[in-house]
């Protein structure tokens, strides 16, 4: 109990998280009848049942969840939608002390399906600034492209977030990455550069050349931070090239069902040991049964047996990689 309470207070921040994937079942459910998108089930239990996804590290996995995370987009729809969502998560930040989060939204679907840039970044805009104001909770917004889409649309994102550019701090790469490669986006990564974003990407836990993507995604991407990445420790020389350059690997112990956790938690404690510049992240909180940082951060501290000063290590790496100015990094 006295360990629960430190965890529950500490000055917490968040580095990886989805807006689309804080969706909460019942938050979908109550957007697709305000706005009469009709779902494949019968009640919000057979939807829920149908979520249920198993064995999170298989190779299909990945896939398989990313299909159900399109699915849930498809009830957002209006700038209300978005800034609704993206509060409600300030809020659940502000009850957990999560004093700082960098929340990651996927332009292209939005855009796809008919909703423009301005409706669905000015409903997150407004949320970031009254997070900010009534809950103390400060934020900034990363641009993701969904790497299995056509190239073309990624570059029509990239356009039309230029005139938000000064309001979205960072540029990374997620969704399916079987069959696309960190190489596939150099010459966007180019451009995104030039325009000013800090960058990141994905390297997704067990995938097909986990190991040469993270090489790729530092020096054909440039990027300056890793999402996921745990499958460096399979190579040695690249830990000393991550841990010279202080690279930030934001890993997420999040579990679907609950046994998977160990296997990720235990990687993560090696990366942890050689001295990696690791963080703690719940990728999804609405998707994962691991649900937001507070309710995450107990069971992978038993499971780790990491300790108090540990956990806190795990923060201090998020406040310094934060994508904060540097007199603002470290005051929490
Ligand atoms: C995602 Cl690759 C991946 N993993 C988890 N959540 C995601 N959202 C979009 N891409
Ligand atoms: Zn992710």
């Amino acid at each position: 109990p006295a360990y629960r309470d430190f965890l529950a207070a500490l000055p917490k921040a968040e580095l990886h998280l989805h807006i689309e994937g804080t969706l909460t079942p019942e938050m979908k459910w109550q957007l697709a009848g305000r706005n009469g998108v009709s779902l494949p089930y019968a009640s919000i239990d057979e939807m829920r049942a149908a979520q249920n996804f198993e064995a999170p590290d298989a190779p299909g996995y990945l896939k398989k969840f990313i299909q159900h995370y399109n699915e849930g987009m498809l009830v957002l729809r209006t700038e209300r939608d978005f800034y609704d969502i993206t509060l409600s998560h300030l809020a659940r930040c502000r009850d957990e002390t999560v004093r700082y989060v960098e929340i990651m939204f996927d332009p292209q679907p939005h855009l796809m399906r008919g909703v423009p840039f301005e409706a669905f970044f000015a409903g997150m805009d407004e949320a970031r600034r009254v997070g900010a104001r009534d809950y103390g909770v400060e934020s900034n917004f990363i641009l993701c492209i969904n790497r299995d889409l056509p190239l073309d649309t990624a570059h029509q994102a990239l356009g039309a977030a230029a005139p938000f550019r000064d309001r979205i701090v960072g540029f990374g790469l997620d969704s399916v990455e079987d069959g696309n490669p960190p190489a596939k986006f150099t010459g966007l990564y180019d451009r995104a550069r030039s325009e000013g974003y800090r960058l990141t990407a994905h390297c997704d836990v067990d995938q097909r050349d986990a190991v040469g993507h993270i090489h790729d995604c530092l020096n054909l991407l440039k990027v300056e931070r890793i999402d996921h990445g745990i499958n460096c420790i399979e190579d040695p020389a690249l830990v000393d090239v991550l841990r010279e350059r202080k690279i930030c690997l934001t890993a997420c112990p999040t579990w679907r069902p609950i046994d998977a956790m160990p296997r990720r938690v235990d990687r993560i404690r090696t990366m942890y040991d050689l001295g990696l510049k690791v963080t703690l992240n719940t990728d999804d909180p609405g998707l994962f049964l691991s649900g937001t940082l507070g309710t995450l951060l107990p069971p992978v501290a038993a499971t780790g047996n990491f300790a108090p000063a540990d956990m806190a290590a795990f923060m201090i790496n998020a406040f310094e990689a934060a994508w904060l100015p540097a007199d603002r990094r470290t005051r929490y």
